[in-house]
């Protein structure tokens, strides 16, 4: 077989890539190792920046998106008993967020690849990157029973970070920045109307704890954990009961409960990998980098990144440009070390860090927060990056 671009992984960035290319004229293959149906369920990320949803619209995938996206106008931090509202589109000229389930957005991208012919093959679990420091890398595949090598121009990597695409860089050519955070989050999907109008975050001597939405039937809700917990260790009622307790206020506001539908453990890491290149295959979204999802970034940084890759792979085709390819790295990096930032300092504020018997850190944290709901400037920062800088 050969095709353009050969690509790994069929989640937002690899299903996102193949139907940017397409629109340029430029053909791509995407190779899944999960079924569709799977990749369509995966409950995870649920806010995107102004600049996503401009991207999606821009792109023709965001008809859906426009009609059932919750458009929200700013956020709510709750520290100390009171609740304080950080007014998104007033600090940022209009700017706001859009809550829409990363499923959802998958289902709308795959039915528009395969509603455009697009070649996106499912439960392929063998995938083999070879030659990609050549000028004709391939991917070895086992396709429809048949060992199969796809021959292309490019690859495009990705395939997450527990993905093959990244390892195909050999190890000395790569440098890895990693920061493991001493907790993780549980994260529950319940059949609830949400009790709050806004994304909320709760500081608590207990630990975060996060009041999102996906629609008026549903809510998204996180709690700060153990690193190494299990989620069986988290039954309905304890989980129901620490929300309680860690969003508490003084000033009378209740927390609806209802079914569970979904609970799981996400880790809480940050990790960057430099170059995000290599020969002939480019790194995008996870496979690259992750970061804490305090700041609501991770699905966001990985568009931002097949943006680029986009433009730069369509530059070579339509332009004969190789200047865009070649600046990648040095393009991407640049809004991924600025989400690094912004999402390390979210997290390190709303945690409870373990190991501050004095507390100490709790007082600087309740002392960045008070400046935070008084200052305007400080307000501002937080605005501006929470609903994605327009450019870094
Ligand atoms: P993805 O991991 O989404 O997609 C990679 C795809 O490649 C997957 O479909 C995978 O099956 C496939 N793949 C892997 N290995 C392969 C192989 N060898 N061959 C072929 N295919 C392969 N971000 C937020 O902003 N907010 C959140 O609340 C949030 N919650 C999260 C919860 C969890 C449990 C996880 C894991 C992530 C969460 N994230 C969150 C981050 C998440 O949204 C990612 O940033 C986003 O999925 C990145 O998209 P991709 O780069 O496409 O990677
Ligand atoms: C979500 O709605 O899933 C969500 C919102 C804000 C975050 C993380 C996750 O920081």
């Amino acid at each position: 077989m050969r095709t353009q671009v050969g690509i790994v992984g069929a989640g937002p960035a690899g299903l996102l890539l193949s139907h940017l290319l397409q629109r340029a004229g430029i053909e791509s293959v995407v190779l899944e190792s999960r079924s569709r149906d799977h990749v369509e369920n995966r409950v995870r990320a649920g806010v995107l920046e102004q600049g996503t949803v401009d991207l999606l619209c821009a792109a023709g995938v965001g008809e859906r998106l426009r009609r059932e996206g919750l458009v929200h106008q700013g956020i709510e931090l709750r520290f100390a008993g009171r609740t304080h509202r950080i007014p998104l589109a007033e600090l940022t000229q209009g700017r706001c967020i859009t809550i829409y389930g990363q499923q959802e957005l998958v289902k709308d991208l795959v039915d528009a690849r395969l509603a455009a012919g697009g070649a996106v093959h499912f439960e392929i679990d063998d995938v083999r990157l070879r030659d990609v420091d050549s000028n004709a890398p391939r991917l070895d595949c086992t396709l429809a029973g048949r060992a199969t090598e796809l021959r292309c121009d490019f690859i495009a990597g990705c395939d997450g970070f527990h993905g093959v695409s990244r390892a195909a860089i050999p190890a000395q050519r790569l440098r890895v920045y990693e920061r493991e955070y001493p907790y993780a989050w549980v994260g529950v999907l319940a059949a609830v109307p949400p009790s709050t109008h806004e994304v909320l975050y709760a500081h608590h001597e207990r630990g975060l704890a996060m009041h999102s939405l996906r629609s008026p039937e549903l809510s998204r809700l996180y709690l700060q954990c153990a690193p190494d917990d299990a989620i069986d260790a988290w039954t309905d009622d304890r989980i129901w009961q620490e929300l309680h307790e860690r969003l508490a206020t003084s000033d009378g506001w209740t927390l609806r409960e209802g079914p569970i539908l979904e609970k799981g453990i996400t880790a809480v890491r940050s990790f960057v990998v430099e170059p995000m290149q290599y020969g002939r295959l480019f790194l995008a979204g996870d496979a690259a980098h992750i970061v804490p999802p305090t700041g609501a970034k991770g699905l966001n940084l990985a568009l931002a990144d097949v943006r680029v890759l986009a433009e730069a792979l369509t530059a070579w085709y339509c332009e004969s440009r190789r200047d865009l390819l070649e600046r990648y790295t040095e393009q991407c990096l640049r809004r991924v070390w600025r989400v690094q930032q912004f999402s390390t300092w979210m997290t390190t504020l709303l945690h409870r860090a373990p190991g501050d018997p004095s507390g100490f850190d709790a007082r600087l944290q309740l002392a960045q927060l008070a400046y935070l709901t008084s200052s305007r400037a400080a307000a501002t920062s937080l605005a501006e990056n929470y609903v994605g800088l327009e450019t870094v």
